[in-house]
């Protein structure tokens, strides 16, 4: 194999059962024949060596010279140095067109520093480990919000009432401050044809044989029916309403309240929502993260070439300041998500498509900042929330010291906070929202929806599982900065009330399963977001 890359010589290198130091790698892109250099370090290796040091590289490189390289095993098959440059040639022409798709005009989104790329190419065939020099001490990631070791649900009744109860204490916090409400106990008892307002969670929404809408709300003392008029000006917020979510309403109590069978007439209604105002957070310095999602290895439509192409890409200086890599679930395709998944496994053994995702992990610098959250194709618990992989997967996974927390999970890094969420809940909202307000093609909108109801999978009952904690993991107490979600293979990126919604697509190329229910992905695609801008730009490597 051509090893032109220092991704490629750590590729072959863990295939012959070896780590090695950055430096390591380095050295040996940078040696006049790499393959012969990697050849005869390999062949030099102390026997009881795992991991190749620089040291043992220089040693090697300094002892036998390229006359000796020859005589050692197959590098005299490998270590014609124009062979080798014919190679890096072609894989030049590959990163080159992968970086010239990622500017393609479709996406509605240009890169600044795209210009480079020609020239930037030819530095590939270089030791372009050597450009990147990451400021580590500048480096800072925290997880908040994990339920991963926290879980205390067994699934008895009490525990949803406790998750539900907090649910609705900690949304209704929200809304508290913008409305004078009551509990629902104290409106039925209110003398008719009053004003007030009401928190609640949703428990019913009806069309009346009018055509006007009938919204149960429940809160902790028990629950009240408000009607909202067709013909009111926000009767089309109606639509974007799902069970369980808490919203607030102010509004006129019917003439016959106070006997037991009242309503209110809505008049205004409130969501907990991001304020317009709302000012994100931004990194001190220029430093960028690849939000990404939706690996599935083991899948036989995973794009192996399209990752390749990625994390060699992440290797040229176009990328040195992609420090993190943050991977919102669905690492392997698993097994027996799907009817007859079998028959599209490339491999069937779920721990074999966890080492093989570790391998294609090992392609991407050993520089960077690592973290993965699970997702409904993990070999984690469905429900929500998922708590990170178990001690036997993360060893599997431990490569670059990856950070593997729960789903979802807040992220602080440098200072932005980065919500990431799978997503399956997307598949519930667009299915009970207007096209218009969620749909596949426009997965940020459906994204918009949750930031809007502060909750990640508001809709209890339907695709989402949900499992009950003491506490509901999937609250947004704070508004985050950026929002990152997959799931749905479809990209899209927006900004609702400044926040940054991005839906990152995946790496597996449309599957039967897919085909037979329409779903058209958005495969090989990597979100590339500045962290002291917030600005996003999206390559192509597929
Ligand atoms: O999900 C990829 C996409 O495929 C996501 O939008 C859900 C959709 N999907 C997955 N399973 C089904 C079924 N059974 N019916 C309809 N749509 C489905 P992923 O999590 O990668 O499988
Ligand atoms: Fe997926
Ligand atoms: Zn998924």
């Amino acid at each position: 194999m051509p090893l032109e890359t220092p991704a490629r010589i750590v590729s072959e290198l863990t295939s012959r059962g070896y780590n090695a130091d950055r430096e390591a790698v380095t050295l040996l892109a940078g040696a006049d024949d790499p393959n012969a250099a990697l050849e005869a370090v390999v062949e030099h290796a102390p026997d009881d060596a795992l991991k190749l040091s620089a040291d043992h590289v220089e040693r090697v490189l300094a002892e036998y010279t390229p006359d000796e390289n020859t005589t050692v095993s197959t590098g005299g098959q490998n270590g014609n140095s124009s062979q080798g440059e014919t190679d890096s040639a072609e894989e030049t022409k590959g990163v080159r067109n992968g970086g010239e798709r990622s500017d393609s005009g479709d996406l509605g989104e240009t890169d600044e520093n795209s210009e480079g790329i020609g020239e930037d190419v030819i530095d590939v065939s270089r030791p372009d480990e050597s450009v990147r020099d990451p400021d580590l001490d500048a480096r800072s990631l925290d997880v908040l919000g994990d339920v991963t070791g926290e879980s205390t649900g067994t699934g008895e009744y009490e525990d949803f009432v406790s998750v539900f109860q907090d649910r609705f204490e900690r949304l209704s916090k929200q809304l508290r401050s913008r409305v004078n409400a009551r509990p629902t106990s104290v409106v039925q008892e209110m003398p008719g044809g009053g004003e007030t307002a009401i928190v609640g969670m949703i428990s019913d929404i009806r069309s009346t044989a009018s055509g006007h809408w009938l919204i149960e709300l429940e809160d902790t003392s028990g629950t009240y029916p408000c009607l909202v008029m067709k013909d009111r000006e926000f009767a089309d917020a109606v639509d974007e309403l799902l069970f369980d979510e808490v919203i607030a309403v102010e509004g006129t109590l019917s003439d016959d309240n106070g006997d037991g069978d009242g309503i209110m007439f809505v008049d205004s209604l409130y969501f907990p929502d991001v304020p317009r105002t709302y000012e994100p957070s931004t990194a001190d310095r220029h430093v960028q993260a690849a939000l990404i999602s939706d690996v599935h290895v083991g899948s036989q439509e995973f794009m192996a070439d399209a990752w390749s192409r990625f994390a060699d890409w992440l290797h040229t200086p176009e990328a040195e300041r992609v420090e993190y890599l943050l991977v919102a679930g669905d690492m392997v395709e698993g097994v027996g998500v799907y009817p007859n998944q079998d028959d599209e496994l490339d491999i069937i053994d779920i721990y074999d498509q966890y080492e093989q995702f570790s391998e294609y992990l090992k392609e991407v610098p050993g520089d960077m900042e690592v973290l993965m959250i699970p997702g409904n194709h993990d070999a984690v618990r469905l429900a929500e929330p998922q708590p990170g992989f178990d001690e036997e997967l993360r060893d599997i996974m431990s490569v670059h010291d990856a950070r593997i927390s729960g789903n979802p999970s807040t992220v602080t890094v440098e200072g932005v906070d980065i919500l990431m969420y799978h997503g399956v809940s997307l598949d519930e909202v667009i299915a009970e929202l207007p096209d218009e307000k969620a749909n596949y093609d426009e997965p940020h909108k459906a994204m918009y929806q949750l930031l809007k109801k502060r909750h990640v999978a508001p809709q209890f009952g339907g695709k989402t599982r949900l499992a009950p904690e003491e506490k509901d993991y999937l609250v947004m107490d704070d508004v985050p900065d950026v929002f990152h979600t997959g799931h749905v293979h479809k990209l899209g990126w927006g900004k609702y009330h400044n926040v940054l919604a991005v839906n990152s697509g995946c790496w597996q190329a449309q599957t039967a399963f897919q085909k037979s229910v329409n779903i058209d992905p958005d495969a090989g695609f990597a979100p590339i977001l500045d962290l002291d801008t917030l600005d996003m730009t999206v390559r192509q490597f597929s």
